[in-house]
């Protein structure tokens, strides 16, 4: 503290919003208090065989008692922002009526206690804890899923709209919709790959819905979405695995974003829709409301795939109609969870945003890597692999600003270690190492790194 940082080597932007992200049922536990409902995930983490270890966010990171440690460990590191979601089941315990005052009660004084400390709120609305209530009404497969989440959305900004200036209203739908009920990795864990892309369709509709409520209740904030993109690439330039790259580009990429940010699914989006559900569920007036316009892009990356065509369907798909797509090795180090490394991915992906939808502002609102973090003898994580993964993706947002990417913040994955859906709490993806035991915090050694680019704006030498 009073040190002045020596001038980073590549700055970024003035203005550029530092900070750090996490997820309500990853970090909150205290399920059952304060009139909190049952969401999806508890009733899934509690099925036998869904997650590593039968791991449950029941206690999680006690994010939900310990709030002010954690905002206060943010500012200490220098973070400019903070990207959150509300517990919908919080708010609502069984998806529809009144809000309950309790919950929005804790989100508020989180907010003010990050408004405190000169911390930018973002809030998202939907990390993927649907009122377990509304799963028993067909949850996302059921039309009516969306309009209560506009009236959640509705609850939610009339109470935080004078404070929150950054919403998000969905997380990742790709995940919620595919891992969710297509290959049911994710709760509720249905295998329905039709329900699964019916299910997307709806949670576009919830996030189009929601658009002009959060405005109408915060009409100076910013409103976005935030998806989950990977490059796609061909193995070869056989028609096979041209095919295979362009269906896989169109379920992960383009399903979701063409929508929002053009009003309309591309007819090559819409055909493939009709040849896996049929026709009758997207009706007239849906891409309208879908394309609300929004202020903003959440990307989220972690990695890039190559494909190839042509193999033979195996088990369940998060990819509805793409189940013959391999996805090959390409020998790239990988993370802790196995996903392969490559930044340049980062910068390619934002680049071809920028060119397909020019003028759209993008934060990254997640990127972040899990290791298999040591714990050293004097209680310390020198984390090497983790600084270096976010170095050379950071250098690789850096690359694409220059070519005209409009990139406006990076939230990096994750503040705390936590509860990592169906890998439980074996993966940690934290720049601060909690003890599940005990509950302490300890800020491994990307955490002090990163605080140091966020106050230094920029990347060192
Ligand atoms: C994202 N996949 O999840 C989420 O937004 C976070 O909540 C999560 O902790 C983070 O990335 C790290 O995983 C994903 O299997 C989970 O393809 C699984 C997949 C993708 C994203």
């Amino acid at each position: 503290a009073g040190l002045t940082p020596p001038p980073a080597a590549s700055a970024f932007p003035p203005g550029f919003l530092w900070g750090v992200a996490t997820s309500a049922y990853q970090i909150e536990g205290a399920v059952g208090q304060d009139g909190r409902g049952a969401s999806i995930w508890d009733t899934f983490s509690r099925t036998p065989g869904k997650v590593a270890n039968g791991h449950n966010g029941d206690v999680a990171a006690d994010h939900y008692a310990r709030y002010e440690q954690d905002v206060a460990l943010m500012s200490e590191l220098g973070m400019g922002g903070y990207r959150f979601s509300v517990a919908w089941p919080r708010i609502q315990p069984d998806g529809r009526g009144p809000a309950d005052a309790r919950g929005l009660d804790f989100y508020s004084r989180l907010v003010d206690s990050l408004l405190e400390k000169n911390i930018r709120p973002a809030l998202t609305l939907y990390h993927w804890d649907l009122p377990q209530a509304l799963e028993d009404e067909g949850g996302w497969r059921n039309r009516d899923t969306a309009f209560r989440f506009a009236e959640y959305a509705q609850l939610v900004s009339e109470a935080l709209g004078d404070r929150v200036k950054l919403w998000g209203t969905l997380n990742e739908p790709w995940c919620a919709a595919f891992l969710g009920y297509g290959n049911g990795i994710h709760a509720p864990g249905a295998v329905d790959p039709a329900g699964s892309l019916i299910a997307a369709h709806h949670l576009l509709l919830g996030h189009g819905l929601a658009v002009p409520a959060v405005r109408a209740a915060a009409p100076d904030a910013e409103v976005g979405i935030t998806l989950n993109f990977y490059p796609v690439d061909a193995d070869t330039q056989s028609s096979a695995d041209l095919d295979a790259a362009h269906r896989i580009d169109l379920l992960q990429n383009r399903l979701f974003l063409d929508p929002v940010v053009e009003g309309a699914y591309p007819a090559d989006v819409r055909e493939h829709f009709e040849r896996v559900c049929g026709t009758g569920h997207i009706e007239p007036e849906d891409e309208k409301i879908i394309g609300a316009p929004v202020d903003f892009l959440g990307v989220n990356y972690y990695t890039s795939y190559r494909v190839a065509g042509g193999g033979e369907p195996s088990g369940p798909s998060p990819w509805p109609g793409a189940e013959d797509v391999r996805f090959l090795d390409r020998g790239l180090p990988r993370t802790g969870i196995g996903w392969e490394i490559d930044s340049d991915g980062l910068r390619r992906q934002l680049v071809r945003i920028s060119q397909d939808h020019p003028g759209l502002p993008m934060y990254i609102t997640e990127n972040g890597a899990a290791f298999d973090d040591t714990v050293d003898a004097d209680g310390g994580i020198d984390d090497a692999d983790r600084i270096a993964y976010i170095d050379g993706h950071l250098r690789a947002v850096h690359q694409a600003i220059g070519e005209g990417a409009d990139v406006r913040g990076y939230f990096l994955w994750s503040l705390l270690d936590n509860f990592e859906w169906a890998e439980g709490y074996g993966m940690r993806f934290g720049i601060v190492r909690v003890d599940f035991e005990t509950q302490q915090r300890t800020p491994k050694k990307s955490a002090l790194w990163y605080g140091n680019v966020a106050v230094a704006g920029g990347l060192p030498h």
